[in-house]
Formats: C-alpha cells, sequence, structure tokens
C-alpha cells in the first residue's frame, strides 16, 4: 500500500513514521520450561512490511500470544529487546479478554458471518465486552508510543473498532484500516449483533481498503442501510470528515518464490525429487490453513468424483494436499480437521493400489523451500474456497510458474478470482463440474 495515499501533504523525502497494528506480531512469546521463548513467525505481511518499518523508523503493535499474566524480569527484557531490535511493540491480553477477543467474538461471531455462514454464527456478550476491551488496549499501547504527524495503520476484523477508538484520543492522526477478509453483503452484515458499532469504529479511519470492488460496496450498502450515511464510490463524507474508500488487492513478492527456484540448492534439490517421484503422473495441489472457509472436504469429493467419473485417471493423478492446523481451540476446526482426515482414508482406502496412493496429506506447516518446490513441480493448483478474502496461494503459485506451465483450477468465490481471469474458474458447491474442470 501506498502509505502516503493516506494523507495528501506526505513528502516522499520525509516518510512519515509507519505504525503497523495487527491482532498478532510476527513474534511469539512462549513459557518453557527454562524460561521464555521468542519465536520469529514471519508470514507475508511480516516481509513486506520489515523494509517499510525500518525505512521509516516506524514499528508494529500486536498481541504476543502469551497470556500467562506474569510480569518477571526474564518476560520484560525479551519485550524490550523486540521493540529495541526489530520494532515490535507487544500489546498484553489477559486469558479471559483473549479468549473473548479472539476465539470468541473475532472466530465465532466475525469469522463465520463475514464468509457468509451466518447458521455457524455465535454471539456472547462477554466474548463482545473482552472484544472490546481488547481494542481499547490496543489504543492504550498505540497512544504511549505515537507522536504527531505518525500514520497508523490497521489491519484486519479484529481491529474494527480501533479506527473510532483512536479518532476520539487523536482527532488529526492519520489513520487507515484494511480489511484482509471479504465484507458480505449489507443483508448478511445486518444479522450481526453490534453492528451499528463496528461500522462506526472503522469510519474512525480516514483511509479505507478492501481487497476488492464488491467487497467496497458492500460496505457503502451497510453503511447506508443500518447508519443511513450515503457516500460516493470513493469517498464517504462522515461527520465533518472524508473517509477515503479503495479497493486495493495485497500482492505477493513474486521474486521470493523464483529466486529461491533459480539460487537455493535446498528448493532444487526438493523439486528434483518431486518432479523424479511423480515422473508419469499428474501432480495437483491444494495448500491452506484448514479452515471450513477453503473448501478442502469439497475439493477431496471433487477429486473423488474424477477418479470415478473419469477412469483414465485412475493411477495417473495425484493430489497433494498440505493444510495447516489452526483455531484448534474452536469446535469447528476440530470437527473439520477429523473431516478431513477420514475423506483422505475413505478415498485411499477405496482407490487406491499398492502402487498409487491417490491423496497424499500433509497436515503441518511447510517451510518455504518445500512449498515452493511443490508449486513449481504441480501441474495443477486447485483452489476451492467457499469464499476468502483474496488467497496469495493462487498468485504464489503463479509465481512458481515462470514459463506458463501450470494450471490455476480458482474458486469464483475467492477475491483472487476478480484479478486473476486467466484461471480456470469454478464453483467449488458443484462437485461434477469441478471434476469436468480437472478432467
Ligand atoms: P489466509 O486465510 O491465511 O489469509 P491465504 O491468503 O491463502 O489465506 O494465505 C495463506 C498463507 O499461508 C499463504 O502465504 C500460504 O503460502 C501459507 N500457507 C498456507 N498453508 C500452508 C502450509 N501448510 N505450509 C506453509 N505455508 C502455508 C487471510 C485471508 C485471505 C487473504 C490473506 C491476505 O483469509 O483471504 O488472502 O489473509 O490478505
Amino acid at each position: 500500500m501506498n502509505t502516503s495515499r493516506m494523507s495528501p501533504n506526505v513528502h516522499d523525502s520525509e516518510p512519515r513514521r509507519l505504525i503497523v497494528v495487527a491482532n498478532r506480531l510476527p513474534i511469539t512469546l512462549k513459557r518453557t520450561s527454562d524460561g521464555w521463548l521468542s519465536e520469529k513467525s514471519p508470514g507475508g505481511l511480516a516481509a513486506a512490511l520489515n523494509p517499510v518499518l525500518k525505512r521509516s523508523n516506524g514499528f508494529w503493535v500486536g498481541w504476543s500470544g502469551d497470556t500467562s499474566e506474569i510480569a518477571d524480569d526474564d518476560r520484560r527484557n525479551i519485550i524490550s529487546r523486540w521493540f529495541e531490535r526489530d520494532r515490535y511493540v507487544a500489546v498484553d491480553l489477559a486469558p479471559d479478554v483473549a479468549h473473548g477477543f479472539y476465539e470468541g467474538y473475532s472466530n465465532e461471531t466475525l469469522w463465520p458471518l463475514f464468509h457468509q455462514f451466518p447458521s455457524l454464527l455465535r454471539f456472547d456478550q462477554n466474548h463482545w465486552t473482552s472484544y472490546v476491551r481488547a481494542n481499547e488496549i490496543f489504543r492504550d499501547q498505540i497512544l504511549k508510543h505515537y507522536l504527531p504527524g505518525d500514520l497508523i495503520w490497521i489491519h484486519d476484523y479484529h481491529l474494527m473498532l480501533l479506527p473510532q477508538l483512536l479518532r476520539q484520543a487523536l482527532p488529526d492522526a492519520g489513520i487507515g484500516f484494511f480489511l484482509h477478509i471479504p465484507f458480505p453483503s449489507s443483508s448478511i452484515f445486518r444479522i450481526l449483533p453490534k453492528r451499528e458499532e463496528l461500522l462506526r469504529g472503522l469510519l474512525g479511519a480516514d483511509y479505507l481498503a478492501f481487497h476488492t470492488y464488491r467487497y467496497l460496496q458492500h460496505f457503502r450498502g451497510s453503511i447506508l442501510r443500518i447508519l443511513g450515511v450515503g457516500s460516493q464510490m470513493d469517498q464517504v463524507e462522515y461527520g465533518t470528515r472524508a473517509v477515503r474508500l479503495e479497493a486495493l488487492p495485497i500482492g505477493i513478492a513474486p521474486d521470493e518464490f523464483s529466486d529461491l527456484l533459480t539460487s537455493d540448492e535446498k528448493t532444487k534439490s526438493h523439486l528434483s525429487e518431486l518432479k523424479k517421484r511423480f515422473q508419469g503422473r499428474k501432480l495437483i495441489l491444494g495448500v491452506d490453513r484448514l479452515d471450513y472457509t477453503k473448501g478442502i472436504p469439497e475439493r477431496l469429493r471433487a477429486f473423488r468424483r474424477l477418479l470415478s467419473d473419469y477412469p483414465k485417471w485412475r493411477g495417473k493423478v495425484v493430489l497433494v494436499q498440505v493444510a495447516v492446523p489452526s483455531r484448534e481451540r474452536l469446535r469447528m476446526y476440530t470437527r473439520l480437521r477429523r473431516e478431513v482426515g477420514e475423506l483422505v482414508s475413505e478415498i485411499n482406502g477405496e482407490w487406491g493400489t499398492p502402487e498409487w496412493s491417490p491423496i497424499i496429506y500433509l497436515r503441518r506447516n511447510l517451510p518455504r523451500a518445500e512449498l515452493t518446490a511443490l508449486y513449481a513441480a504441480a501441474d495443477v493448483a486447485l483452489i476451492t474456497a467457499l469464499r476468502d478474502g483474496l488467497n496469495l496461494v493462487a498468485k504464489e503459485y503463479v509465481a512458481c510458474k515462470p514459463n506458463g506451465d501450470g494450471v490455476l483450477i480458482l474458486s469464483e468465490f475467492a477475491g483472487a478470482a476478480a484479478e486473476m481471469g486467466e484461471a480456470i474458474m469454478i464453483n467449488p458447491y458443484d462437485e461434477e463440474r469441478t471434476a469436468a474442470a480437472i478432467d
């Protein structure tokens, strides 16, 4: 994102300090029997933002993942080292606040509703109270470090009240907000208890960005129907302020993948192993967080359909499904994990032979080198999200296929479909046609 767009009077020669705010820091604090352990978890956002943070002398505010509430010297020292070395500011959340905020309102209320699964929505007043409290704790931590002229850039659905909370304290601050998940249509959004509070929370920003125009339009529809606030395509007049609106799909750094493929020995050796192993067979790849929005059971059933309806593919095709467990404290996620495990063994049991397993299932996080080699080796990337803000896997796959020798099969319900019109589009609920698309 070009941060200068948040405010018209930014000079490129003097970058304003950027304060990135996200639910989690790209580092985790863990208590072990020997004391405290810091573990970096470099995701795409961290890789993209760390250089910008350094250049602007800014910092990143987020939760450390630790709720132990033990304020000993070692813990304090680690956290102050994070700030000095990495420019990371840790937000501390007590266990009950963290649970109600993260597992509760964020992931049992907002996540299912924003992905259009209203029947999965669970609302609990205590979770809401924790969500408000957590957003206030984030505000307080930012206010301790804020200097006039700083740009505050808030990420995602965990922090939808924060723009307004900050606006009340800092009427002139530049505040941007980016939503990484879909914004649902107003007919779905209005189901949400506390819908007015969330919309007012967002309108505290002076810059709001979404992955697609469709989400932006849904937001405009919601503020009109729920708050009676009209808007233009790219702007809302709210009170005495203007809030800019923009569709800005997130990108990846393609060089990070192509560099590994051309210059990293580990990646190259994984790739040649894979090529040897799958010689004479087509390799289909699925890569996801284990989340019900990603349509993994639907993908497995479409693959089963391919094997039953197109016998020529038996023994000739392998689906490698890599799924990293997530949010395992929520029942929906443990249920999904069981369902996926059962489907994989059913399909392998039904169609496999002593020489061939139709599905290889890896339920873990893969190191970048292995993931990149898999992307490069795959003949097809199969993305069957039932709803997805964007889907970075689609872009990562294409980045690993510089010669165009792969096929992207992409759900029309992933935000990436709005940008990647050359993919083969599928409706993941339509098993028969998804199988035909794979064929
Ligand atoms: P996610 O729901 O996490 O992101 P996605 O965009 O696909 O979904 O990003 C997942 C990332 O994790 C990718 O970079 C992928 O390489 C990596 N990953 C997934 N499984 C992995 C595995 N088993 N091993 C290693 N790496 C793995 C949210 C929204 C998306 C939106 C992004 C960015 O839900 O819609 O695209 O934020 O805004």
